[in-house]
């Protein structure tokens, strides 16, 4: 499998985490889309939604959407429940963080980090994406004060989703001491079984 991504972005870790963790060979293809590649003819022809990560089975097909990669590579193991109740709370978790997290603490984060949109970050822009990003987090806060992983007892691709943009909250500007039971779990997703940073690719 090859899954195109890039290495600084949460999105595309967010897989490659997964993979690390199912102790699964792939293969990374730096894809940027602050260089251009993801609107090129020739990667809108695999995604045209022209964003990354993006999944390429080995049969040639492709799935797009970092929470729907995961739930596809996740399927069939303990990152992704069969009971129909338990799978649809790792679903709800995953709506959550596409409509409530990622478009907060993503897109502070993104402001911050890049340059080239700094001229976006308007005082009043990022004041309600720091409002709105501890509202997801105090969210985060409430489940794991009374689960230790956001679906229940066992950790499954909702935690791998979330942890993606939860662990560089930080660096978004959000204060992670006021979200205790929150800074727990990231701790114990750092501890599961074949855990690697955002950094880590594959040696192809
Ligand atoms: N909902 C998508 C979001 C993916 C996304 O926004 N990817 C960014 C990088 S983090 C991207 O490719 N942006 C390029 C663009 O918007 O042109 C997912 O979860 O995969």
């Amino acid at each position: 499998m090859r899954i195109y991504g890039m290495l600084d972005s949460g999105n595309c870790y967010k897989p490659r985490l997964l993979m690390a963790l199912l102790g699964r060979p792939f293969e990374h293809v730096e894809t940027s889309s602050r260089d251009g590649t993801t609107r090129t003819p020739g990667y809108l022809a695999k995604n045209p939604i022209g964003k990354v990560p993006l999944l390429e089975l080995d049969d040639g097909r492709f799935i797009a959407e970092s929470n729907a990669i995961l739930l596809y590579l996740g399927e069939g193991t303990r990152y992704v429940p069969a009971d129909p109740h338990d799978r649809a709370v790792v679903h709800q978790w995953l709506f959550f963080e596409q409509y409530s997290h990622e478009p907060n603490i993503a897109v502070r984060r993104s402001l911050i980090v890049y340059p080239e949109r700094a001229h976006l970050a308007t005082p009043e822009r990022m004041a309600g994406l720091l409002e709105a990003g501890n509202k997801a987090l105090a969210v985060m806060e409430t489940q794991l004060a009374k689960t230790p992983w956001l679906a229940g007892a066992a950790p499954s691709v909702a935690d791998v989703a979330l942890f993606a943009y939860t662990q560089d909250a930080g660096l978004a500007g959000y204060d992670l001491n006021a979200f205790p039971h929150v800074a727990g779990w990231l701790d114990r997703v750092r501890l599961l079984d074949g855990f690697r940073g955002m950094d880590w690719q594959p040696t192809n």
